[in-house]
């Protein structure tokens, strides 16, 4: 069987099974939720891979999709990725998941062929999220690699005609946010929704086999995921994150200890205080889970450092 995909794909035309030996070209595409990565899958493979409603995620686990060119017959295996957003599981875990795939293919000698990220031209604001997607990605590929890279940019048809914003949204991503991953060879093509489109983009792709940063980082130098640029990357993220919570949590605490009056439990203050707890709450059960993602981290730390012992 063709080996790393732990949970074969719902693959159709080509079973992984008959890739034995034919050496696929593997594309991996990477990208925030609701970006259009199953939906970029499912229009170049003609496979049913599961599409999310909205922002709800919806691949569990990394899925293996293999088909064929149905141009120039070449064998493709196109692997769906979480992104840094789950709805189901915390940045830890997907950074895991990524990581541990990408070593175990490198390990046994399979580099991608090509790398798309994913990005909607309708997000005209880089939240958040979107720069933390990004930057866990400029961490996980490394700047050799990026000239393997396509950002392909998603829901065009979602704009009304006449309007503008997509162009302008592209020429800051041009110009700004993916500046520098497009001074370093990555391109950046529109996806239009068809077939011709998506393997039009595919076929863009040098075609090169790269290995990723993080592959040489934990395969070559034996360095530990949590010690990756993209671990510490992570790292970063959740202790900025912690000082965040932090602060909005001693904001409440006092806020909570000015509203609050003894007198009448009905009374407008009191409900109002009770509102600013339950906040309280959510930001501490947020607290704790940036604690656990963290300790998890670490724990992977020590037990990768006692296993190269
Ligand atoms: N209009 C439009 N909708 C899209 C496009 N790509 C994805 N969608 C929709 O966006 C939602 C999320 O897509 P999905 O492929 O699950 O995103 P993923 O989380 O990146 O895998 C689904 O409702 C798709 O039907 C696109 O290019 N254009
Ligand atoms: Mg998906």
């Amino acid at each position: 069987m063709f080996p790393y995909f732990g949970t074969p794909t719902s693959s159709t035309q080509n079973s992984t099974e008959s890739l034995v030996g034919k050496s696929p070209r593997i594309i991996a595409v990477m990208g925030p939720t609701g970006a259009g990565k199953s939906t970029f899958i499912n229009t170049v493979s003609g496979v049913d891979v599961q599409v999310g409603n909205g922002l709800e995620s919806c691949t569990q686990v990394l899925q293996a999709v293999s088909c064929n060119d149905p141009f120039q017959n070449r064998d493709f295996v196109f692997v769906d990725t979480p992104g840094f957003d789950d709805t189901h599981r915390s940045d830890v875990e997907i950074l895991e998941e990524i990581a541990y795939w990408l070593e175990k293919t490198y390990e046994g000698g399979v580099k991608l062929s090509g790398v798309l990220y994913l990005h909607r031209i309708t997000d005209n604001r880089m939240t958040n999220t979107l720069m933390r997607n990004l930057n866990m990605f400029e961490k996980l590929c490394g700047k050799d690699a990026l000239s393997n890279v396509i950002f392909v940019t998603t829901m065009w048809g979602e704009l009304e005609e006449g309007d503008d914003s997509g162009n302008k949204h592209e020429e800051e991503l041009r110009n700004n946010y993916l500046k520098f991953f497009l001074s370093k060879g990555s391109q950046m093509l529109r996806f239009e929704q068809t077939i011709s489109s998506a393997w039009g983009i595919i076929n863009a792709l040098p075609m090169t086999q790269k290995a990723l940063k993080i592959q040489k980082e934990m395969v070559d130098k034996n360095i530990p995921l949590a010690e990756t640029s993209a671990g510490r990357s992570l790292f970063s993220w959740l202790r900025r994150a912690t000082r965040s919570l932090r602060g909005l949590i001693s904001r409440l605490d006092s806020l909570i200890r000015g509203t609050r009056s003894s007198q009448n439990p009905e009374s407008i203050e009191n409900q109002a205080a009770e509102g600013l707890e339950a906040a309280r709450a959510k930001a501490d059960a947020g607290l704790k889970d940036i604690e656990n993602q963290k300790s998890r981290l670490s724990r992977r730390k020590q037990k990768q450092a006692r296993r190269t012992k």
